[in-house]
């Protein structure tokens, strides 16, 4: 039986806060720029916000280190500015998705500032100390994800804490009972106000594994084995659900790295009373060696197809796909998985209904709906991100490894390729600012910005907006049946979706090459009509699929 549901039919946005629109001339995205918007998210038809943080924040990692969750940052506004943000996308039917960062705070939090006072604390134990056996040398061998050791050793309790990120981002000790029920609370201030679900920050991060053993015997190594989908993370969702989730009608979705498709049954199943959905990693991990992200390694639609079929078949019965190609930790989908040149266009919209047309809640990063680029800095300075700049330092400065080559792996992979201001218009900075943007505008703003994309009906915007009208008034694209056709085509993603009778295939062309659409495909395409295209009518050959070119068809 289908349940519905308002998430499984919602459209979601991610707003990156720092980079969507600064009102007062300092550089920096701020509240009010989000809230003069608003009549543009309600144009593009989208039904939920995720906002990334908006917290006071030191802004080591650009509000992901909390110093105080209930109340926001300085520089993005007041809290008088979040209710007057709420309520103007509640008067627009849009509802409001926060970023919830519970695996680890601030190290300028008042809790970490008390934690660190002494032993005998009464926050001590909100965070995760330890001593070392040995002179110089933390308490295990895990890596932080931003480069170096996952401990900071703290001279004025002589012990250490864990910090899987920054060192201004300790680790927060979800043992600790007060301290879930001081989340629990928290939660609940912002659910109070009308917030209405959270995205969860690397949520399967908070249970780490008794005794923190290292992971093998290198100097350093990530010891995700011991703290991604550890031994009482069910258990702590499950209490997170039956304290808060579960009194109120949300929509949450989990960041999830490392998460395999039975743990997300887990995770997701309507039974399970944790979460409703996931963001899984693996098809985030296509096109890297051995040597993780920066490690550039060819990838082919197999690899990718492989991936979202798994997850399409494996969360057919149970629990429901979130659905996305980017955020503010990834590239630029249009560059990663399409072509942001000859092609652009035309892939961003292949590529847009992919994530529109499988079975799933899609996530549409700011400036996707644009066809936005990565950028292709020169020089280091113009980087911002402490994960780029710190693995920079490990790498190069200390490491020895080539300038070029990770200058390189920073174009294709670096996270600030997804955070250059939102380009509006042609206008200085595109629009994004009167001031210095906190980070440069990508120079190719004067061609792509949401101006020219407003009155151009061939644009990719026009697009998403006849994506998102027609998923408004058709279930099947929501309930449909997802099945697969032609498992091993090297260039065409192929499926169906099926619905009470009601049958649509969606056929996408992933490369620049025209190609033929084989007779396995097993369903004649002769005299079906086309809902929707990314190539005009006029040109269209039944049996061939222009570069980049994406058709949904209506078989019955
Ligand atoms: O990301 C967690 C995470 O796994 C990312 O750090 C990702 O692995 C990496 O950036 C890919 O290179 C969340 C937030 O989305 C991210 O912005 C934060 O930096 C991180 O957690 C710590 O809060
Ligand atoms: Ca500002």
């Amino acid at each position: 039986a289908i349940t519905k549901a308002f998430w499984k039919e919602a459209v979601v946005y991610q707003i990156y806060p720092r980079s969507f629109k600064d009102s007062n001339g300092d550089g920096i995205g701020d509240l009010p720029g989000i809230i003069s918007k608003l009549d543009y998210l309600q144009d593009l038809g989208i039904t939920v916000l995720w906002l990334s943080p908006v917290y006071k924040s030191p802004n080591d990692d650009n509000g992901y280190d909390i110093s105080n969750y209930e109340d926001i940052m300085d520089e993005f506004g007041t809290l008088a500015d979040w209710e007057n943000l709420l309520e103007g996308l509640h008067a627009r039917g849009i509802k409001l998705m926060m970023d919830l960062v519970v695996n680890h705070s601030s190290d300028e939090h008042a809790w970490f500032l008390e934690s660190r006072k002494s032993k005998d604390n009464e926050y001590r134990d909100y965070y995760i100390w330890r001593t070392s056996n040995e002179e110089n040398t933390p308490p295990n061998n895990w890596s932080s994800a931003f480069s170096g050791p996952a401990w900071q050793f703290d001279e004025a309790t002589g012990e250490y804490y864990l910090h899987i990120f920054s060192k201004k981002q300790p680790d927060l000790n979800w043992e600790n009972p007060k301290l879930r029920h001081a989340i629990y609370d928290m939660m609940r201030f912002w659910l109070d106000k009308g917030v209405d679900g959270f995205r969860m920050d690397v949520i399967n991060f908070i249970s780490k594994a008794d005794g923190l053993p290292s992971a093998g015997t290198e100097k350093l190594a990530w010891g995700g084995d011991y703290f991604m989908n550890g031994p009482r993370i069910h258990e702590y969702l499950q209490e997170m659900n039956h304290e808060v989730l579960s009194h109120y009608d949300v929509i949450t979705v989990g960041e999830m790295p490392g998460a395999t498709v039975e743990q997300a049954k887990k995770y997701t199943g309507e039974d399970r009373h944790e979460l409703q959905m996931v963001f899984q990693f693996e098809h985030m991990d296509i096109g890297s060696g051995p040597g993780g992200k920066w490690d550039l390694a060819p990838w082919t639609l197999e690899d990718l197809r492989s991936i979202l079929h798994k997850w399409q078949v494996g969360l057919a019965e149970e629990g429901w796909n979130s659905l996305y190609l980017n955020n503010h930790d990834q590239p630029r989908m249009v560059s990663r998985f399409g072509n942001d040149g000859e092609y652009r266009l035309e892939s961003a919209k292949m590529l847009a209904t992919l994530l529109h047309t499988l079975k799933g809640t899609p996530y549409i990063y700011q400036g996707e709906e644009l066809g936005m680029t990565n950028v292709t800095f020169t020089s280091l300075d113009q980087y911002k991100d402490i994960e780029i700049l710190n693995m920079y330092q490990e790498k190069v400065v200390e490491g020895g490894a080539d300038h070029a080559a990770i200058l390189e792996a920073i174009h294709v992979k670096g996270r600030d390729n997804a955070r250059t201001p939102m380009q509006w218009d042609g206008t200085p900075n595109g629009g994004f600012t009167e001031g210095t943007p906190w980070i440069e505008v990508n120079p190719n703003y004067k061609e792509i910005n949401a101006e020219l994309a407003l009155q151009d009906p061939n644009s990719v915007l026009s697009y998403y907006k006849q994506l998102i009208a027609l998923r408004k008034k058709s279930p099947i694209m929501v309930y449909g049946d997802y099945e697969l056709l032609l498992p091993y085509h090297d260039s065409i993603y192929a499926y169906t979706r099926t619905l009470e009778g009601e049958q649509w295939a969606v056929l996408l062309n992933f490369f620049a090459d025209s190609v033929e659409i084989p007779d396995e495909l097993g369903i004649d395409l002769g005299g079906k009509e086309v809902i929707l295209s990314n190539y005009p009518t006029e040109g269209r050959e039944m049996n061939l699929l222009r570069p980049y070119e994406a058709r949904i068809y209506r078989i019955q």
